[in-house]
């Protein structure tokens, strides 16, 4: 099984031990000890599979993550998913009794096989590496490995299509006169500079994700506010690079059939129920194969008041500089000298599209949006940031309280510098947005937003993290340059951040 890994460019291995899997961990030490792979270890395997996803952001290779049998298994199904969703090369080795257990009620005998359903495949020789693969080894408890000799890992080589551009060329040229905004969700690193030149030719107004990495650089072109602008004065053309967009304009798309919608994007998922175009390929790739465009400006005057909006905005963070978007727009000013930052699903990946600085251009963003589950989350950071100083992420407090046991890596990952921020506002307040939650009854309200009170320096005890708690803007000036993992709790002031929303509402 290693060796067959070694072959398809598996190098990375985090280990969750189990009787069942023994064999399978001494190879890997044996391979380990052979300088042929990398093996991480860690004990909960539902946070030890988000660790591996987080490798793949990293390396952008496969990394596997191996267990024992039964629910062990079982766990990693929330990563599979994301995986699947995200197109990454997460790769589920799942140690199992041997067949004939199956069916009998035997100690940690279930269903293993196919239990990821068609969120993975299972055959290594035919697995293209654009999605996670499901490897279920049946093993006997007793062992004998005789000496073995590991040969260096292959090259990983995902398959990869001609992408057929001919379309989307045309569609850039024609009707222009109904206007065309551009939707930056996430890209790769890759991607960036043919993106950045792509943008900067059509000259079009564009929706621009922190995730894209090229949320700053292009801040010219972007629009403030752009749900509620581009809800009242819809493009007749979209067109969408990367990722699924996290805003609510492209859920509103769903309801505009007049709209056309193309999208240039590597997991190949439309992210419409309706009918749109999709270029499945690397953005990078694609933008290449068109070539260069045309220019066609802002059509419908989009730009319009862009500079009066932007000036509201930020009117609005000083008046209320307690509030939960002007204590990100501080932590973003703070975060923007570390090397990455991580965006925890809810209302930290919104609030830091919205309202981040756009001075210092933060080049290395990310978060889990497959099928953005709030789980998981401090393990991804973990996993894509483990050999990186100055990492930061930020993400909710329930977020937090979800993964924890994620900080049981932190001694094999370099801590320099690392910042795991908390927006600590007692419960699941992204809920408090929704405009149907009015109607609510005050206990299916409580339900909803889950108030909790835990004391969150009892986390930081628990895994040697520093705490550090913030209540106003000025108390970030108490971070200082650290070589353990900062938790940064950041308790914005209520009332602020409702005065806050009220006003924004009415902007
Ligand atoms: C695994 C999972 N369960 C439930 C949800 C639904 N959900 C979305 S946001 C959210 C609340 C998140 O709360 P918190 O982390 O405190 O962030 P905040 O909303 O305050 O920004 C929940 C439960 C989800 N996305 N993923």
């Amino acid at each position: 099984m290693v060796r067959a890994c070694l072959k398809a460019g598996v190098q990375e291995f985090v280990v969750c031990a189990g009787a069942r899997n023994a064999a399978l961990l001494e190879a890997l030490a044996r391979a380990e000890a052979q300088g042929r792979v990398k093996v991480w270890r860690h004990f909960e395997e539902r946070s030890a599979a988000f660790f591996a996803l987080g490798r793949t952001l990293s390396t952008l290779s496969p990394c596997a993550v191996v267990t024992t049998s039964g629910t062990a298994a079982a766990e990693l199904l929330p990563a599979m998913i994301e995986a699947h969703y995200q197109a990454r090369p997460l790769v589920a080795i799942t140690a199992d009794r041997p067949a004939r257990f199956r069916g009998t009620g035997a100690p940690q005998a279930i269903e293993q096989p196919g239990m990821f359903g068609p969120h993975a495949t299972s055959d290594l020789a035919t697995w293209s590496g654009n999605g996670p693969l499901h490897l279920n080894v049946e093993l006997e408890e007793e062992f004998t490995l005789s000496e073995v000799t590991f040969e260096a890992a292959a090259e990983f080589e995902p398959v990869t299509e001609r992408p057929n551009v001919a379309g989307l060329a045309r569609w850039l040229k024609t009707d222009i006169y109904r206007g065309l905004v551009v939707i930056v969700g996430g890209l790769e690193p890759l991607d960036h500079e043919e993106v950045f030149h792509f943008c900067q030719s059509l000259g079009v107004p564009i929706v621009i994700e922190g995730t894209s990495g090229l949320r700053e650089a292009l801040q010219g072109f972007a629009l403030p506010d752009a749900d509620r602008l581009l809800k009242g004065n819809p493009p007749g053309k979209v067109l969408r690079l990367g990722d699924v967009p996290t805003g609510r304009f492209w859920r509103d798309l769903e309801e505009m059939p007049a709209v056309e919608i193309w999208s240039i994007t590597r997991s190949g998922f439309s992210g419409l129920a309706r009918h749109s175009d999709v270029i499945h390929g690397e953005v990078e790739r694609v933008l290449k194969a068109i070539g260069e465009v045309e220019p066609v400006g802002d059509v419908l005057d989009h730009f319009e008041g862009t500079g009066r909006k932007n000036s509201q905005i930020d009117e609005l963070l000083e008046a209320f500089p307690d509030s939960e978007p002007a204590m990100v727009r501080t932590l973003s000013l703070y975060a923007s000298f570390g090397s990455s930052v991580y965006l925890g699903n809810s209302l930290p990946v919104r609030e830091w599209n919205s309202f981040a600085q756009w001075d210092r251009p933060v080049t290395m963003v990310r978060a889990n949006r497959g099928a953005n589950g709030i789980d998981g989350q401090a393990s991804t950071w973990l996993g894509w940031t483990a050999d990186q100083s100055g990492a930061w992420a930020m993400i909710g407090d329930l977020t937090a309280l979800y993964d924890l046991a994620a900080p049981f890596v932190l001694d094999q990952v370099e801590t320099s510098g690392r910042v795991l921020a908390v927006i600590n506002n007692h419960g699941g307040r992204i809920f408090e947005r929704l405009p149907r939650l009015s109607a609510m009854s005050p206990r299916a309200v409580e339900c909803f937003t889950n108030p909790q009170m835990a004391d969150l320096s009892g986390w930081a005890k628990l895994w040697n993290m520093k705490h550090v708690r913030i209540t106003n803007a000025d108390d970030f000036d108490l971070i200082e340059q650290s070589d353990e993992t900062v938790l940064l709790e950041v308790l914005p002031d209520a009332k602020q951040t409702a005065d806050f929303w009220k006003a924004w509402d009415r902007l």
